[in-house]
């Protein structure tokens, strides 16, 4: 079980109630960013839970984003728990947008309920679940709420992948698709992420490249410049761009559809 989330959405507080005592923390291989694992104990079993770093993007500009991604690609954990301060949805559903694509298996612990409500923000737990393709559980961390009802929905046998799809549009599908097919026959076993690469090459991801090994590749380069080629020249920016707008705008949507902020007196006389 890997714990993912925004620097301070409550997932050290989460991950505490979890494991309780039974932490231990080292460093991540080669870096000296702290490593936390621990142990949840539920019903005889033992599950291991990583406490990935806090991160808002699983790009590549810092250490941290490099680490959360690379365990969540490589070590395929059997869920990702992602926990999203329910006070700053927007910025927080960023991460779960990007985790959904790379094909994890998520359950989202909607922490800081309290404060949601304090603030006269209300969320449709359910519709926002549909909407995401992945279980929804409401929790206050701080006041111990809901804990119950993560640990079920994160240990249950059954946790769907995502089946939702971003639209990035015609031109944008069109080149991750020919891209994907272009990863697929030059590097092999790659058919299970293929499109998760093709869309980090489209953002111009420098990890992304060298861990492929992307030079000794050269077909497969020349196809990523043509790609990136027909982008700019029919949408008039970069495909790194464009996919950024296309993921906040499938966000707008999402909240626009689930969200509903209350004004207070206080406010609409401001
Ligand atoms: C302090 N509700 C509320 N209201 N607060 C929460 C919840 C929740 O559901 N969950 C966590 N918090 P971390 P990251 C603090 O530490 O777990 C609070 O970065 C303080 N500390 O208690 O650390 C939590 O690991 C002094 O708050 O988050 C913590 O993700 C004054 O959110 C903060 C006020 O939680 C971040 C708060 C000395």
């Amino acid at each position: 079980m890997a714990l993912a989330g925004n620097p301070n959405c409550g997932k050290t507080s989460l991950f505490n109630i979890l494991t309780k005592a039974r932490q231990h923390v080292g460093n991540w291989p080669g870096v000296t960013v702290e490593k936390k694992e621990g142990t949840l104990k539920y019903e005889g079993n033992g599950y291991k839970i990583i406490d990935l770093p806090g991160t808002y993007s699983l790009g590549a500009y810092s250490e941290d984003e490099i680490i959360a991604r690379d365990f969540v690609v490589n070590e395929n954990p059997d869920v990702v728990v992602n926990v999203v301060d329910a006070t700053n949805i927007e910025r927080n559903l960023y991460l779960t947008l990007q985790l959904i694509e790379m094909g994890a298996k998520v359950v989202i612990a909607l922490n800081m309920m309290d404060e949601a409500d304090n603030k006269g923000i209300s969320i449709d737990i359910k519709k926002l679940s549909k909407k995401l393709g992945v279980k929804v559980v409401p929790t206050v961390a701080l006041k111990q709420q809901g804990i119950e009802e993560l640990i079920k929905a994160s240990t249950s046998d059954i946790i769907n992948i995502s089946k939702i799809k971003i639209d990035y549009g015609d031109i944008i599908n069109n080149q991750i698709e020919e891209l994907s097919k272009s990863i697929e026959m030059n590097i092999k076993n790659t058919s299970s992420k293929s499109k998760w690469i093709a869309i980090k090459l489209l953002e111009n991801d420098e990890h992304i490249k060298n861990e492929i090994n992307l030079e000794k590749y050269p077909q497969l380069k020349q196809k990523l410049n043509t790609c990136n080629k027909i982008i700019e020249d029919e949408l008039g920016f970069e495909g790194e761009m464009a996919i950024v707008n296309e993921r906040y705008s499938v966000i707008s949507d999402i909240v626009s559809d689930t969200v509903i902020r209350k004004t207070s007196n206080k406010e609409s006389l401001t």
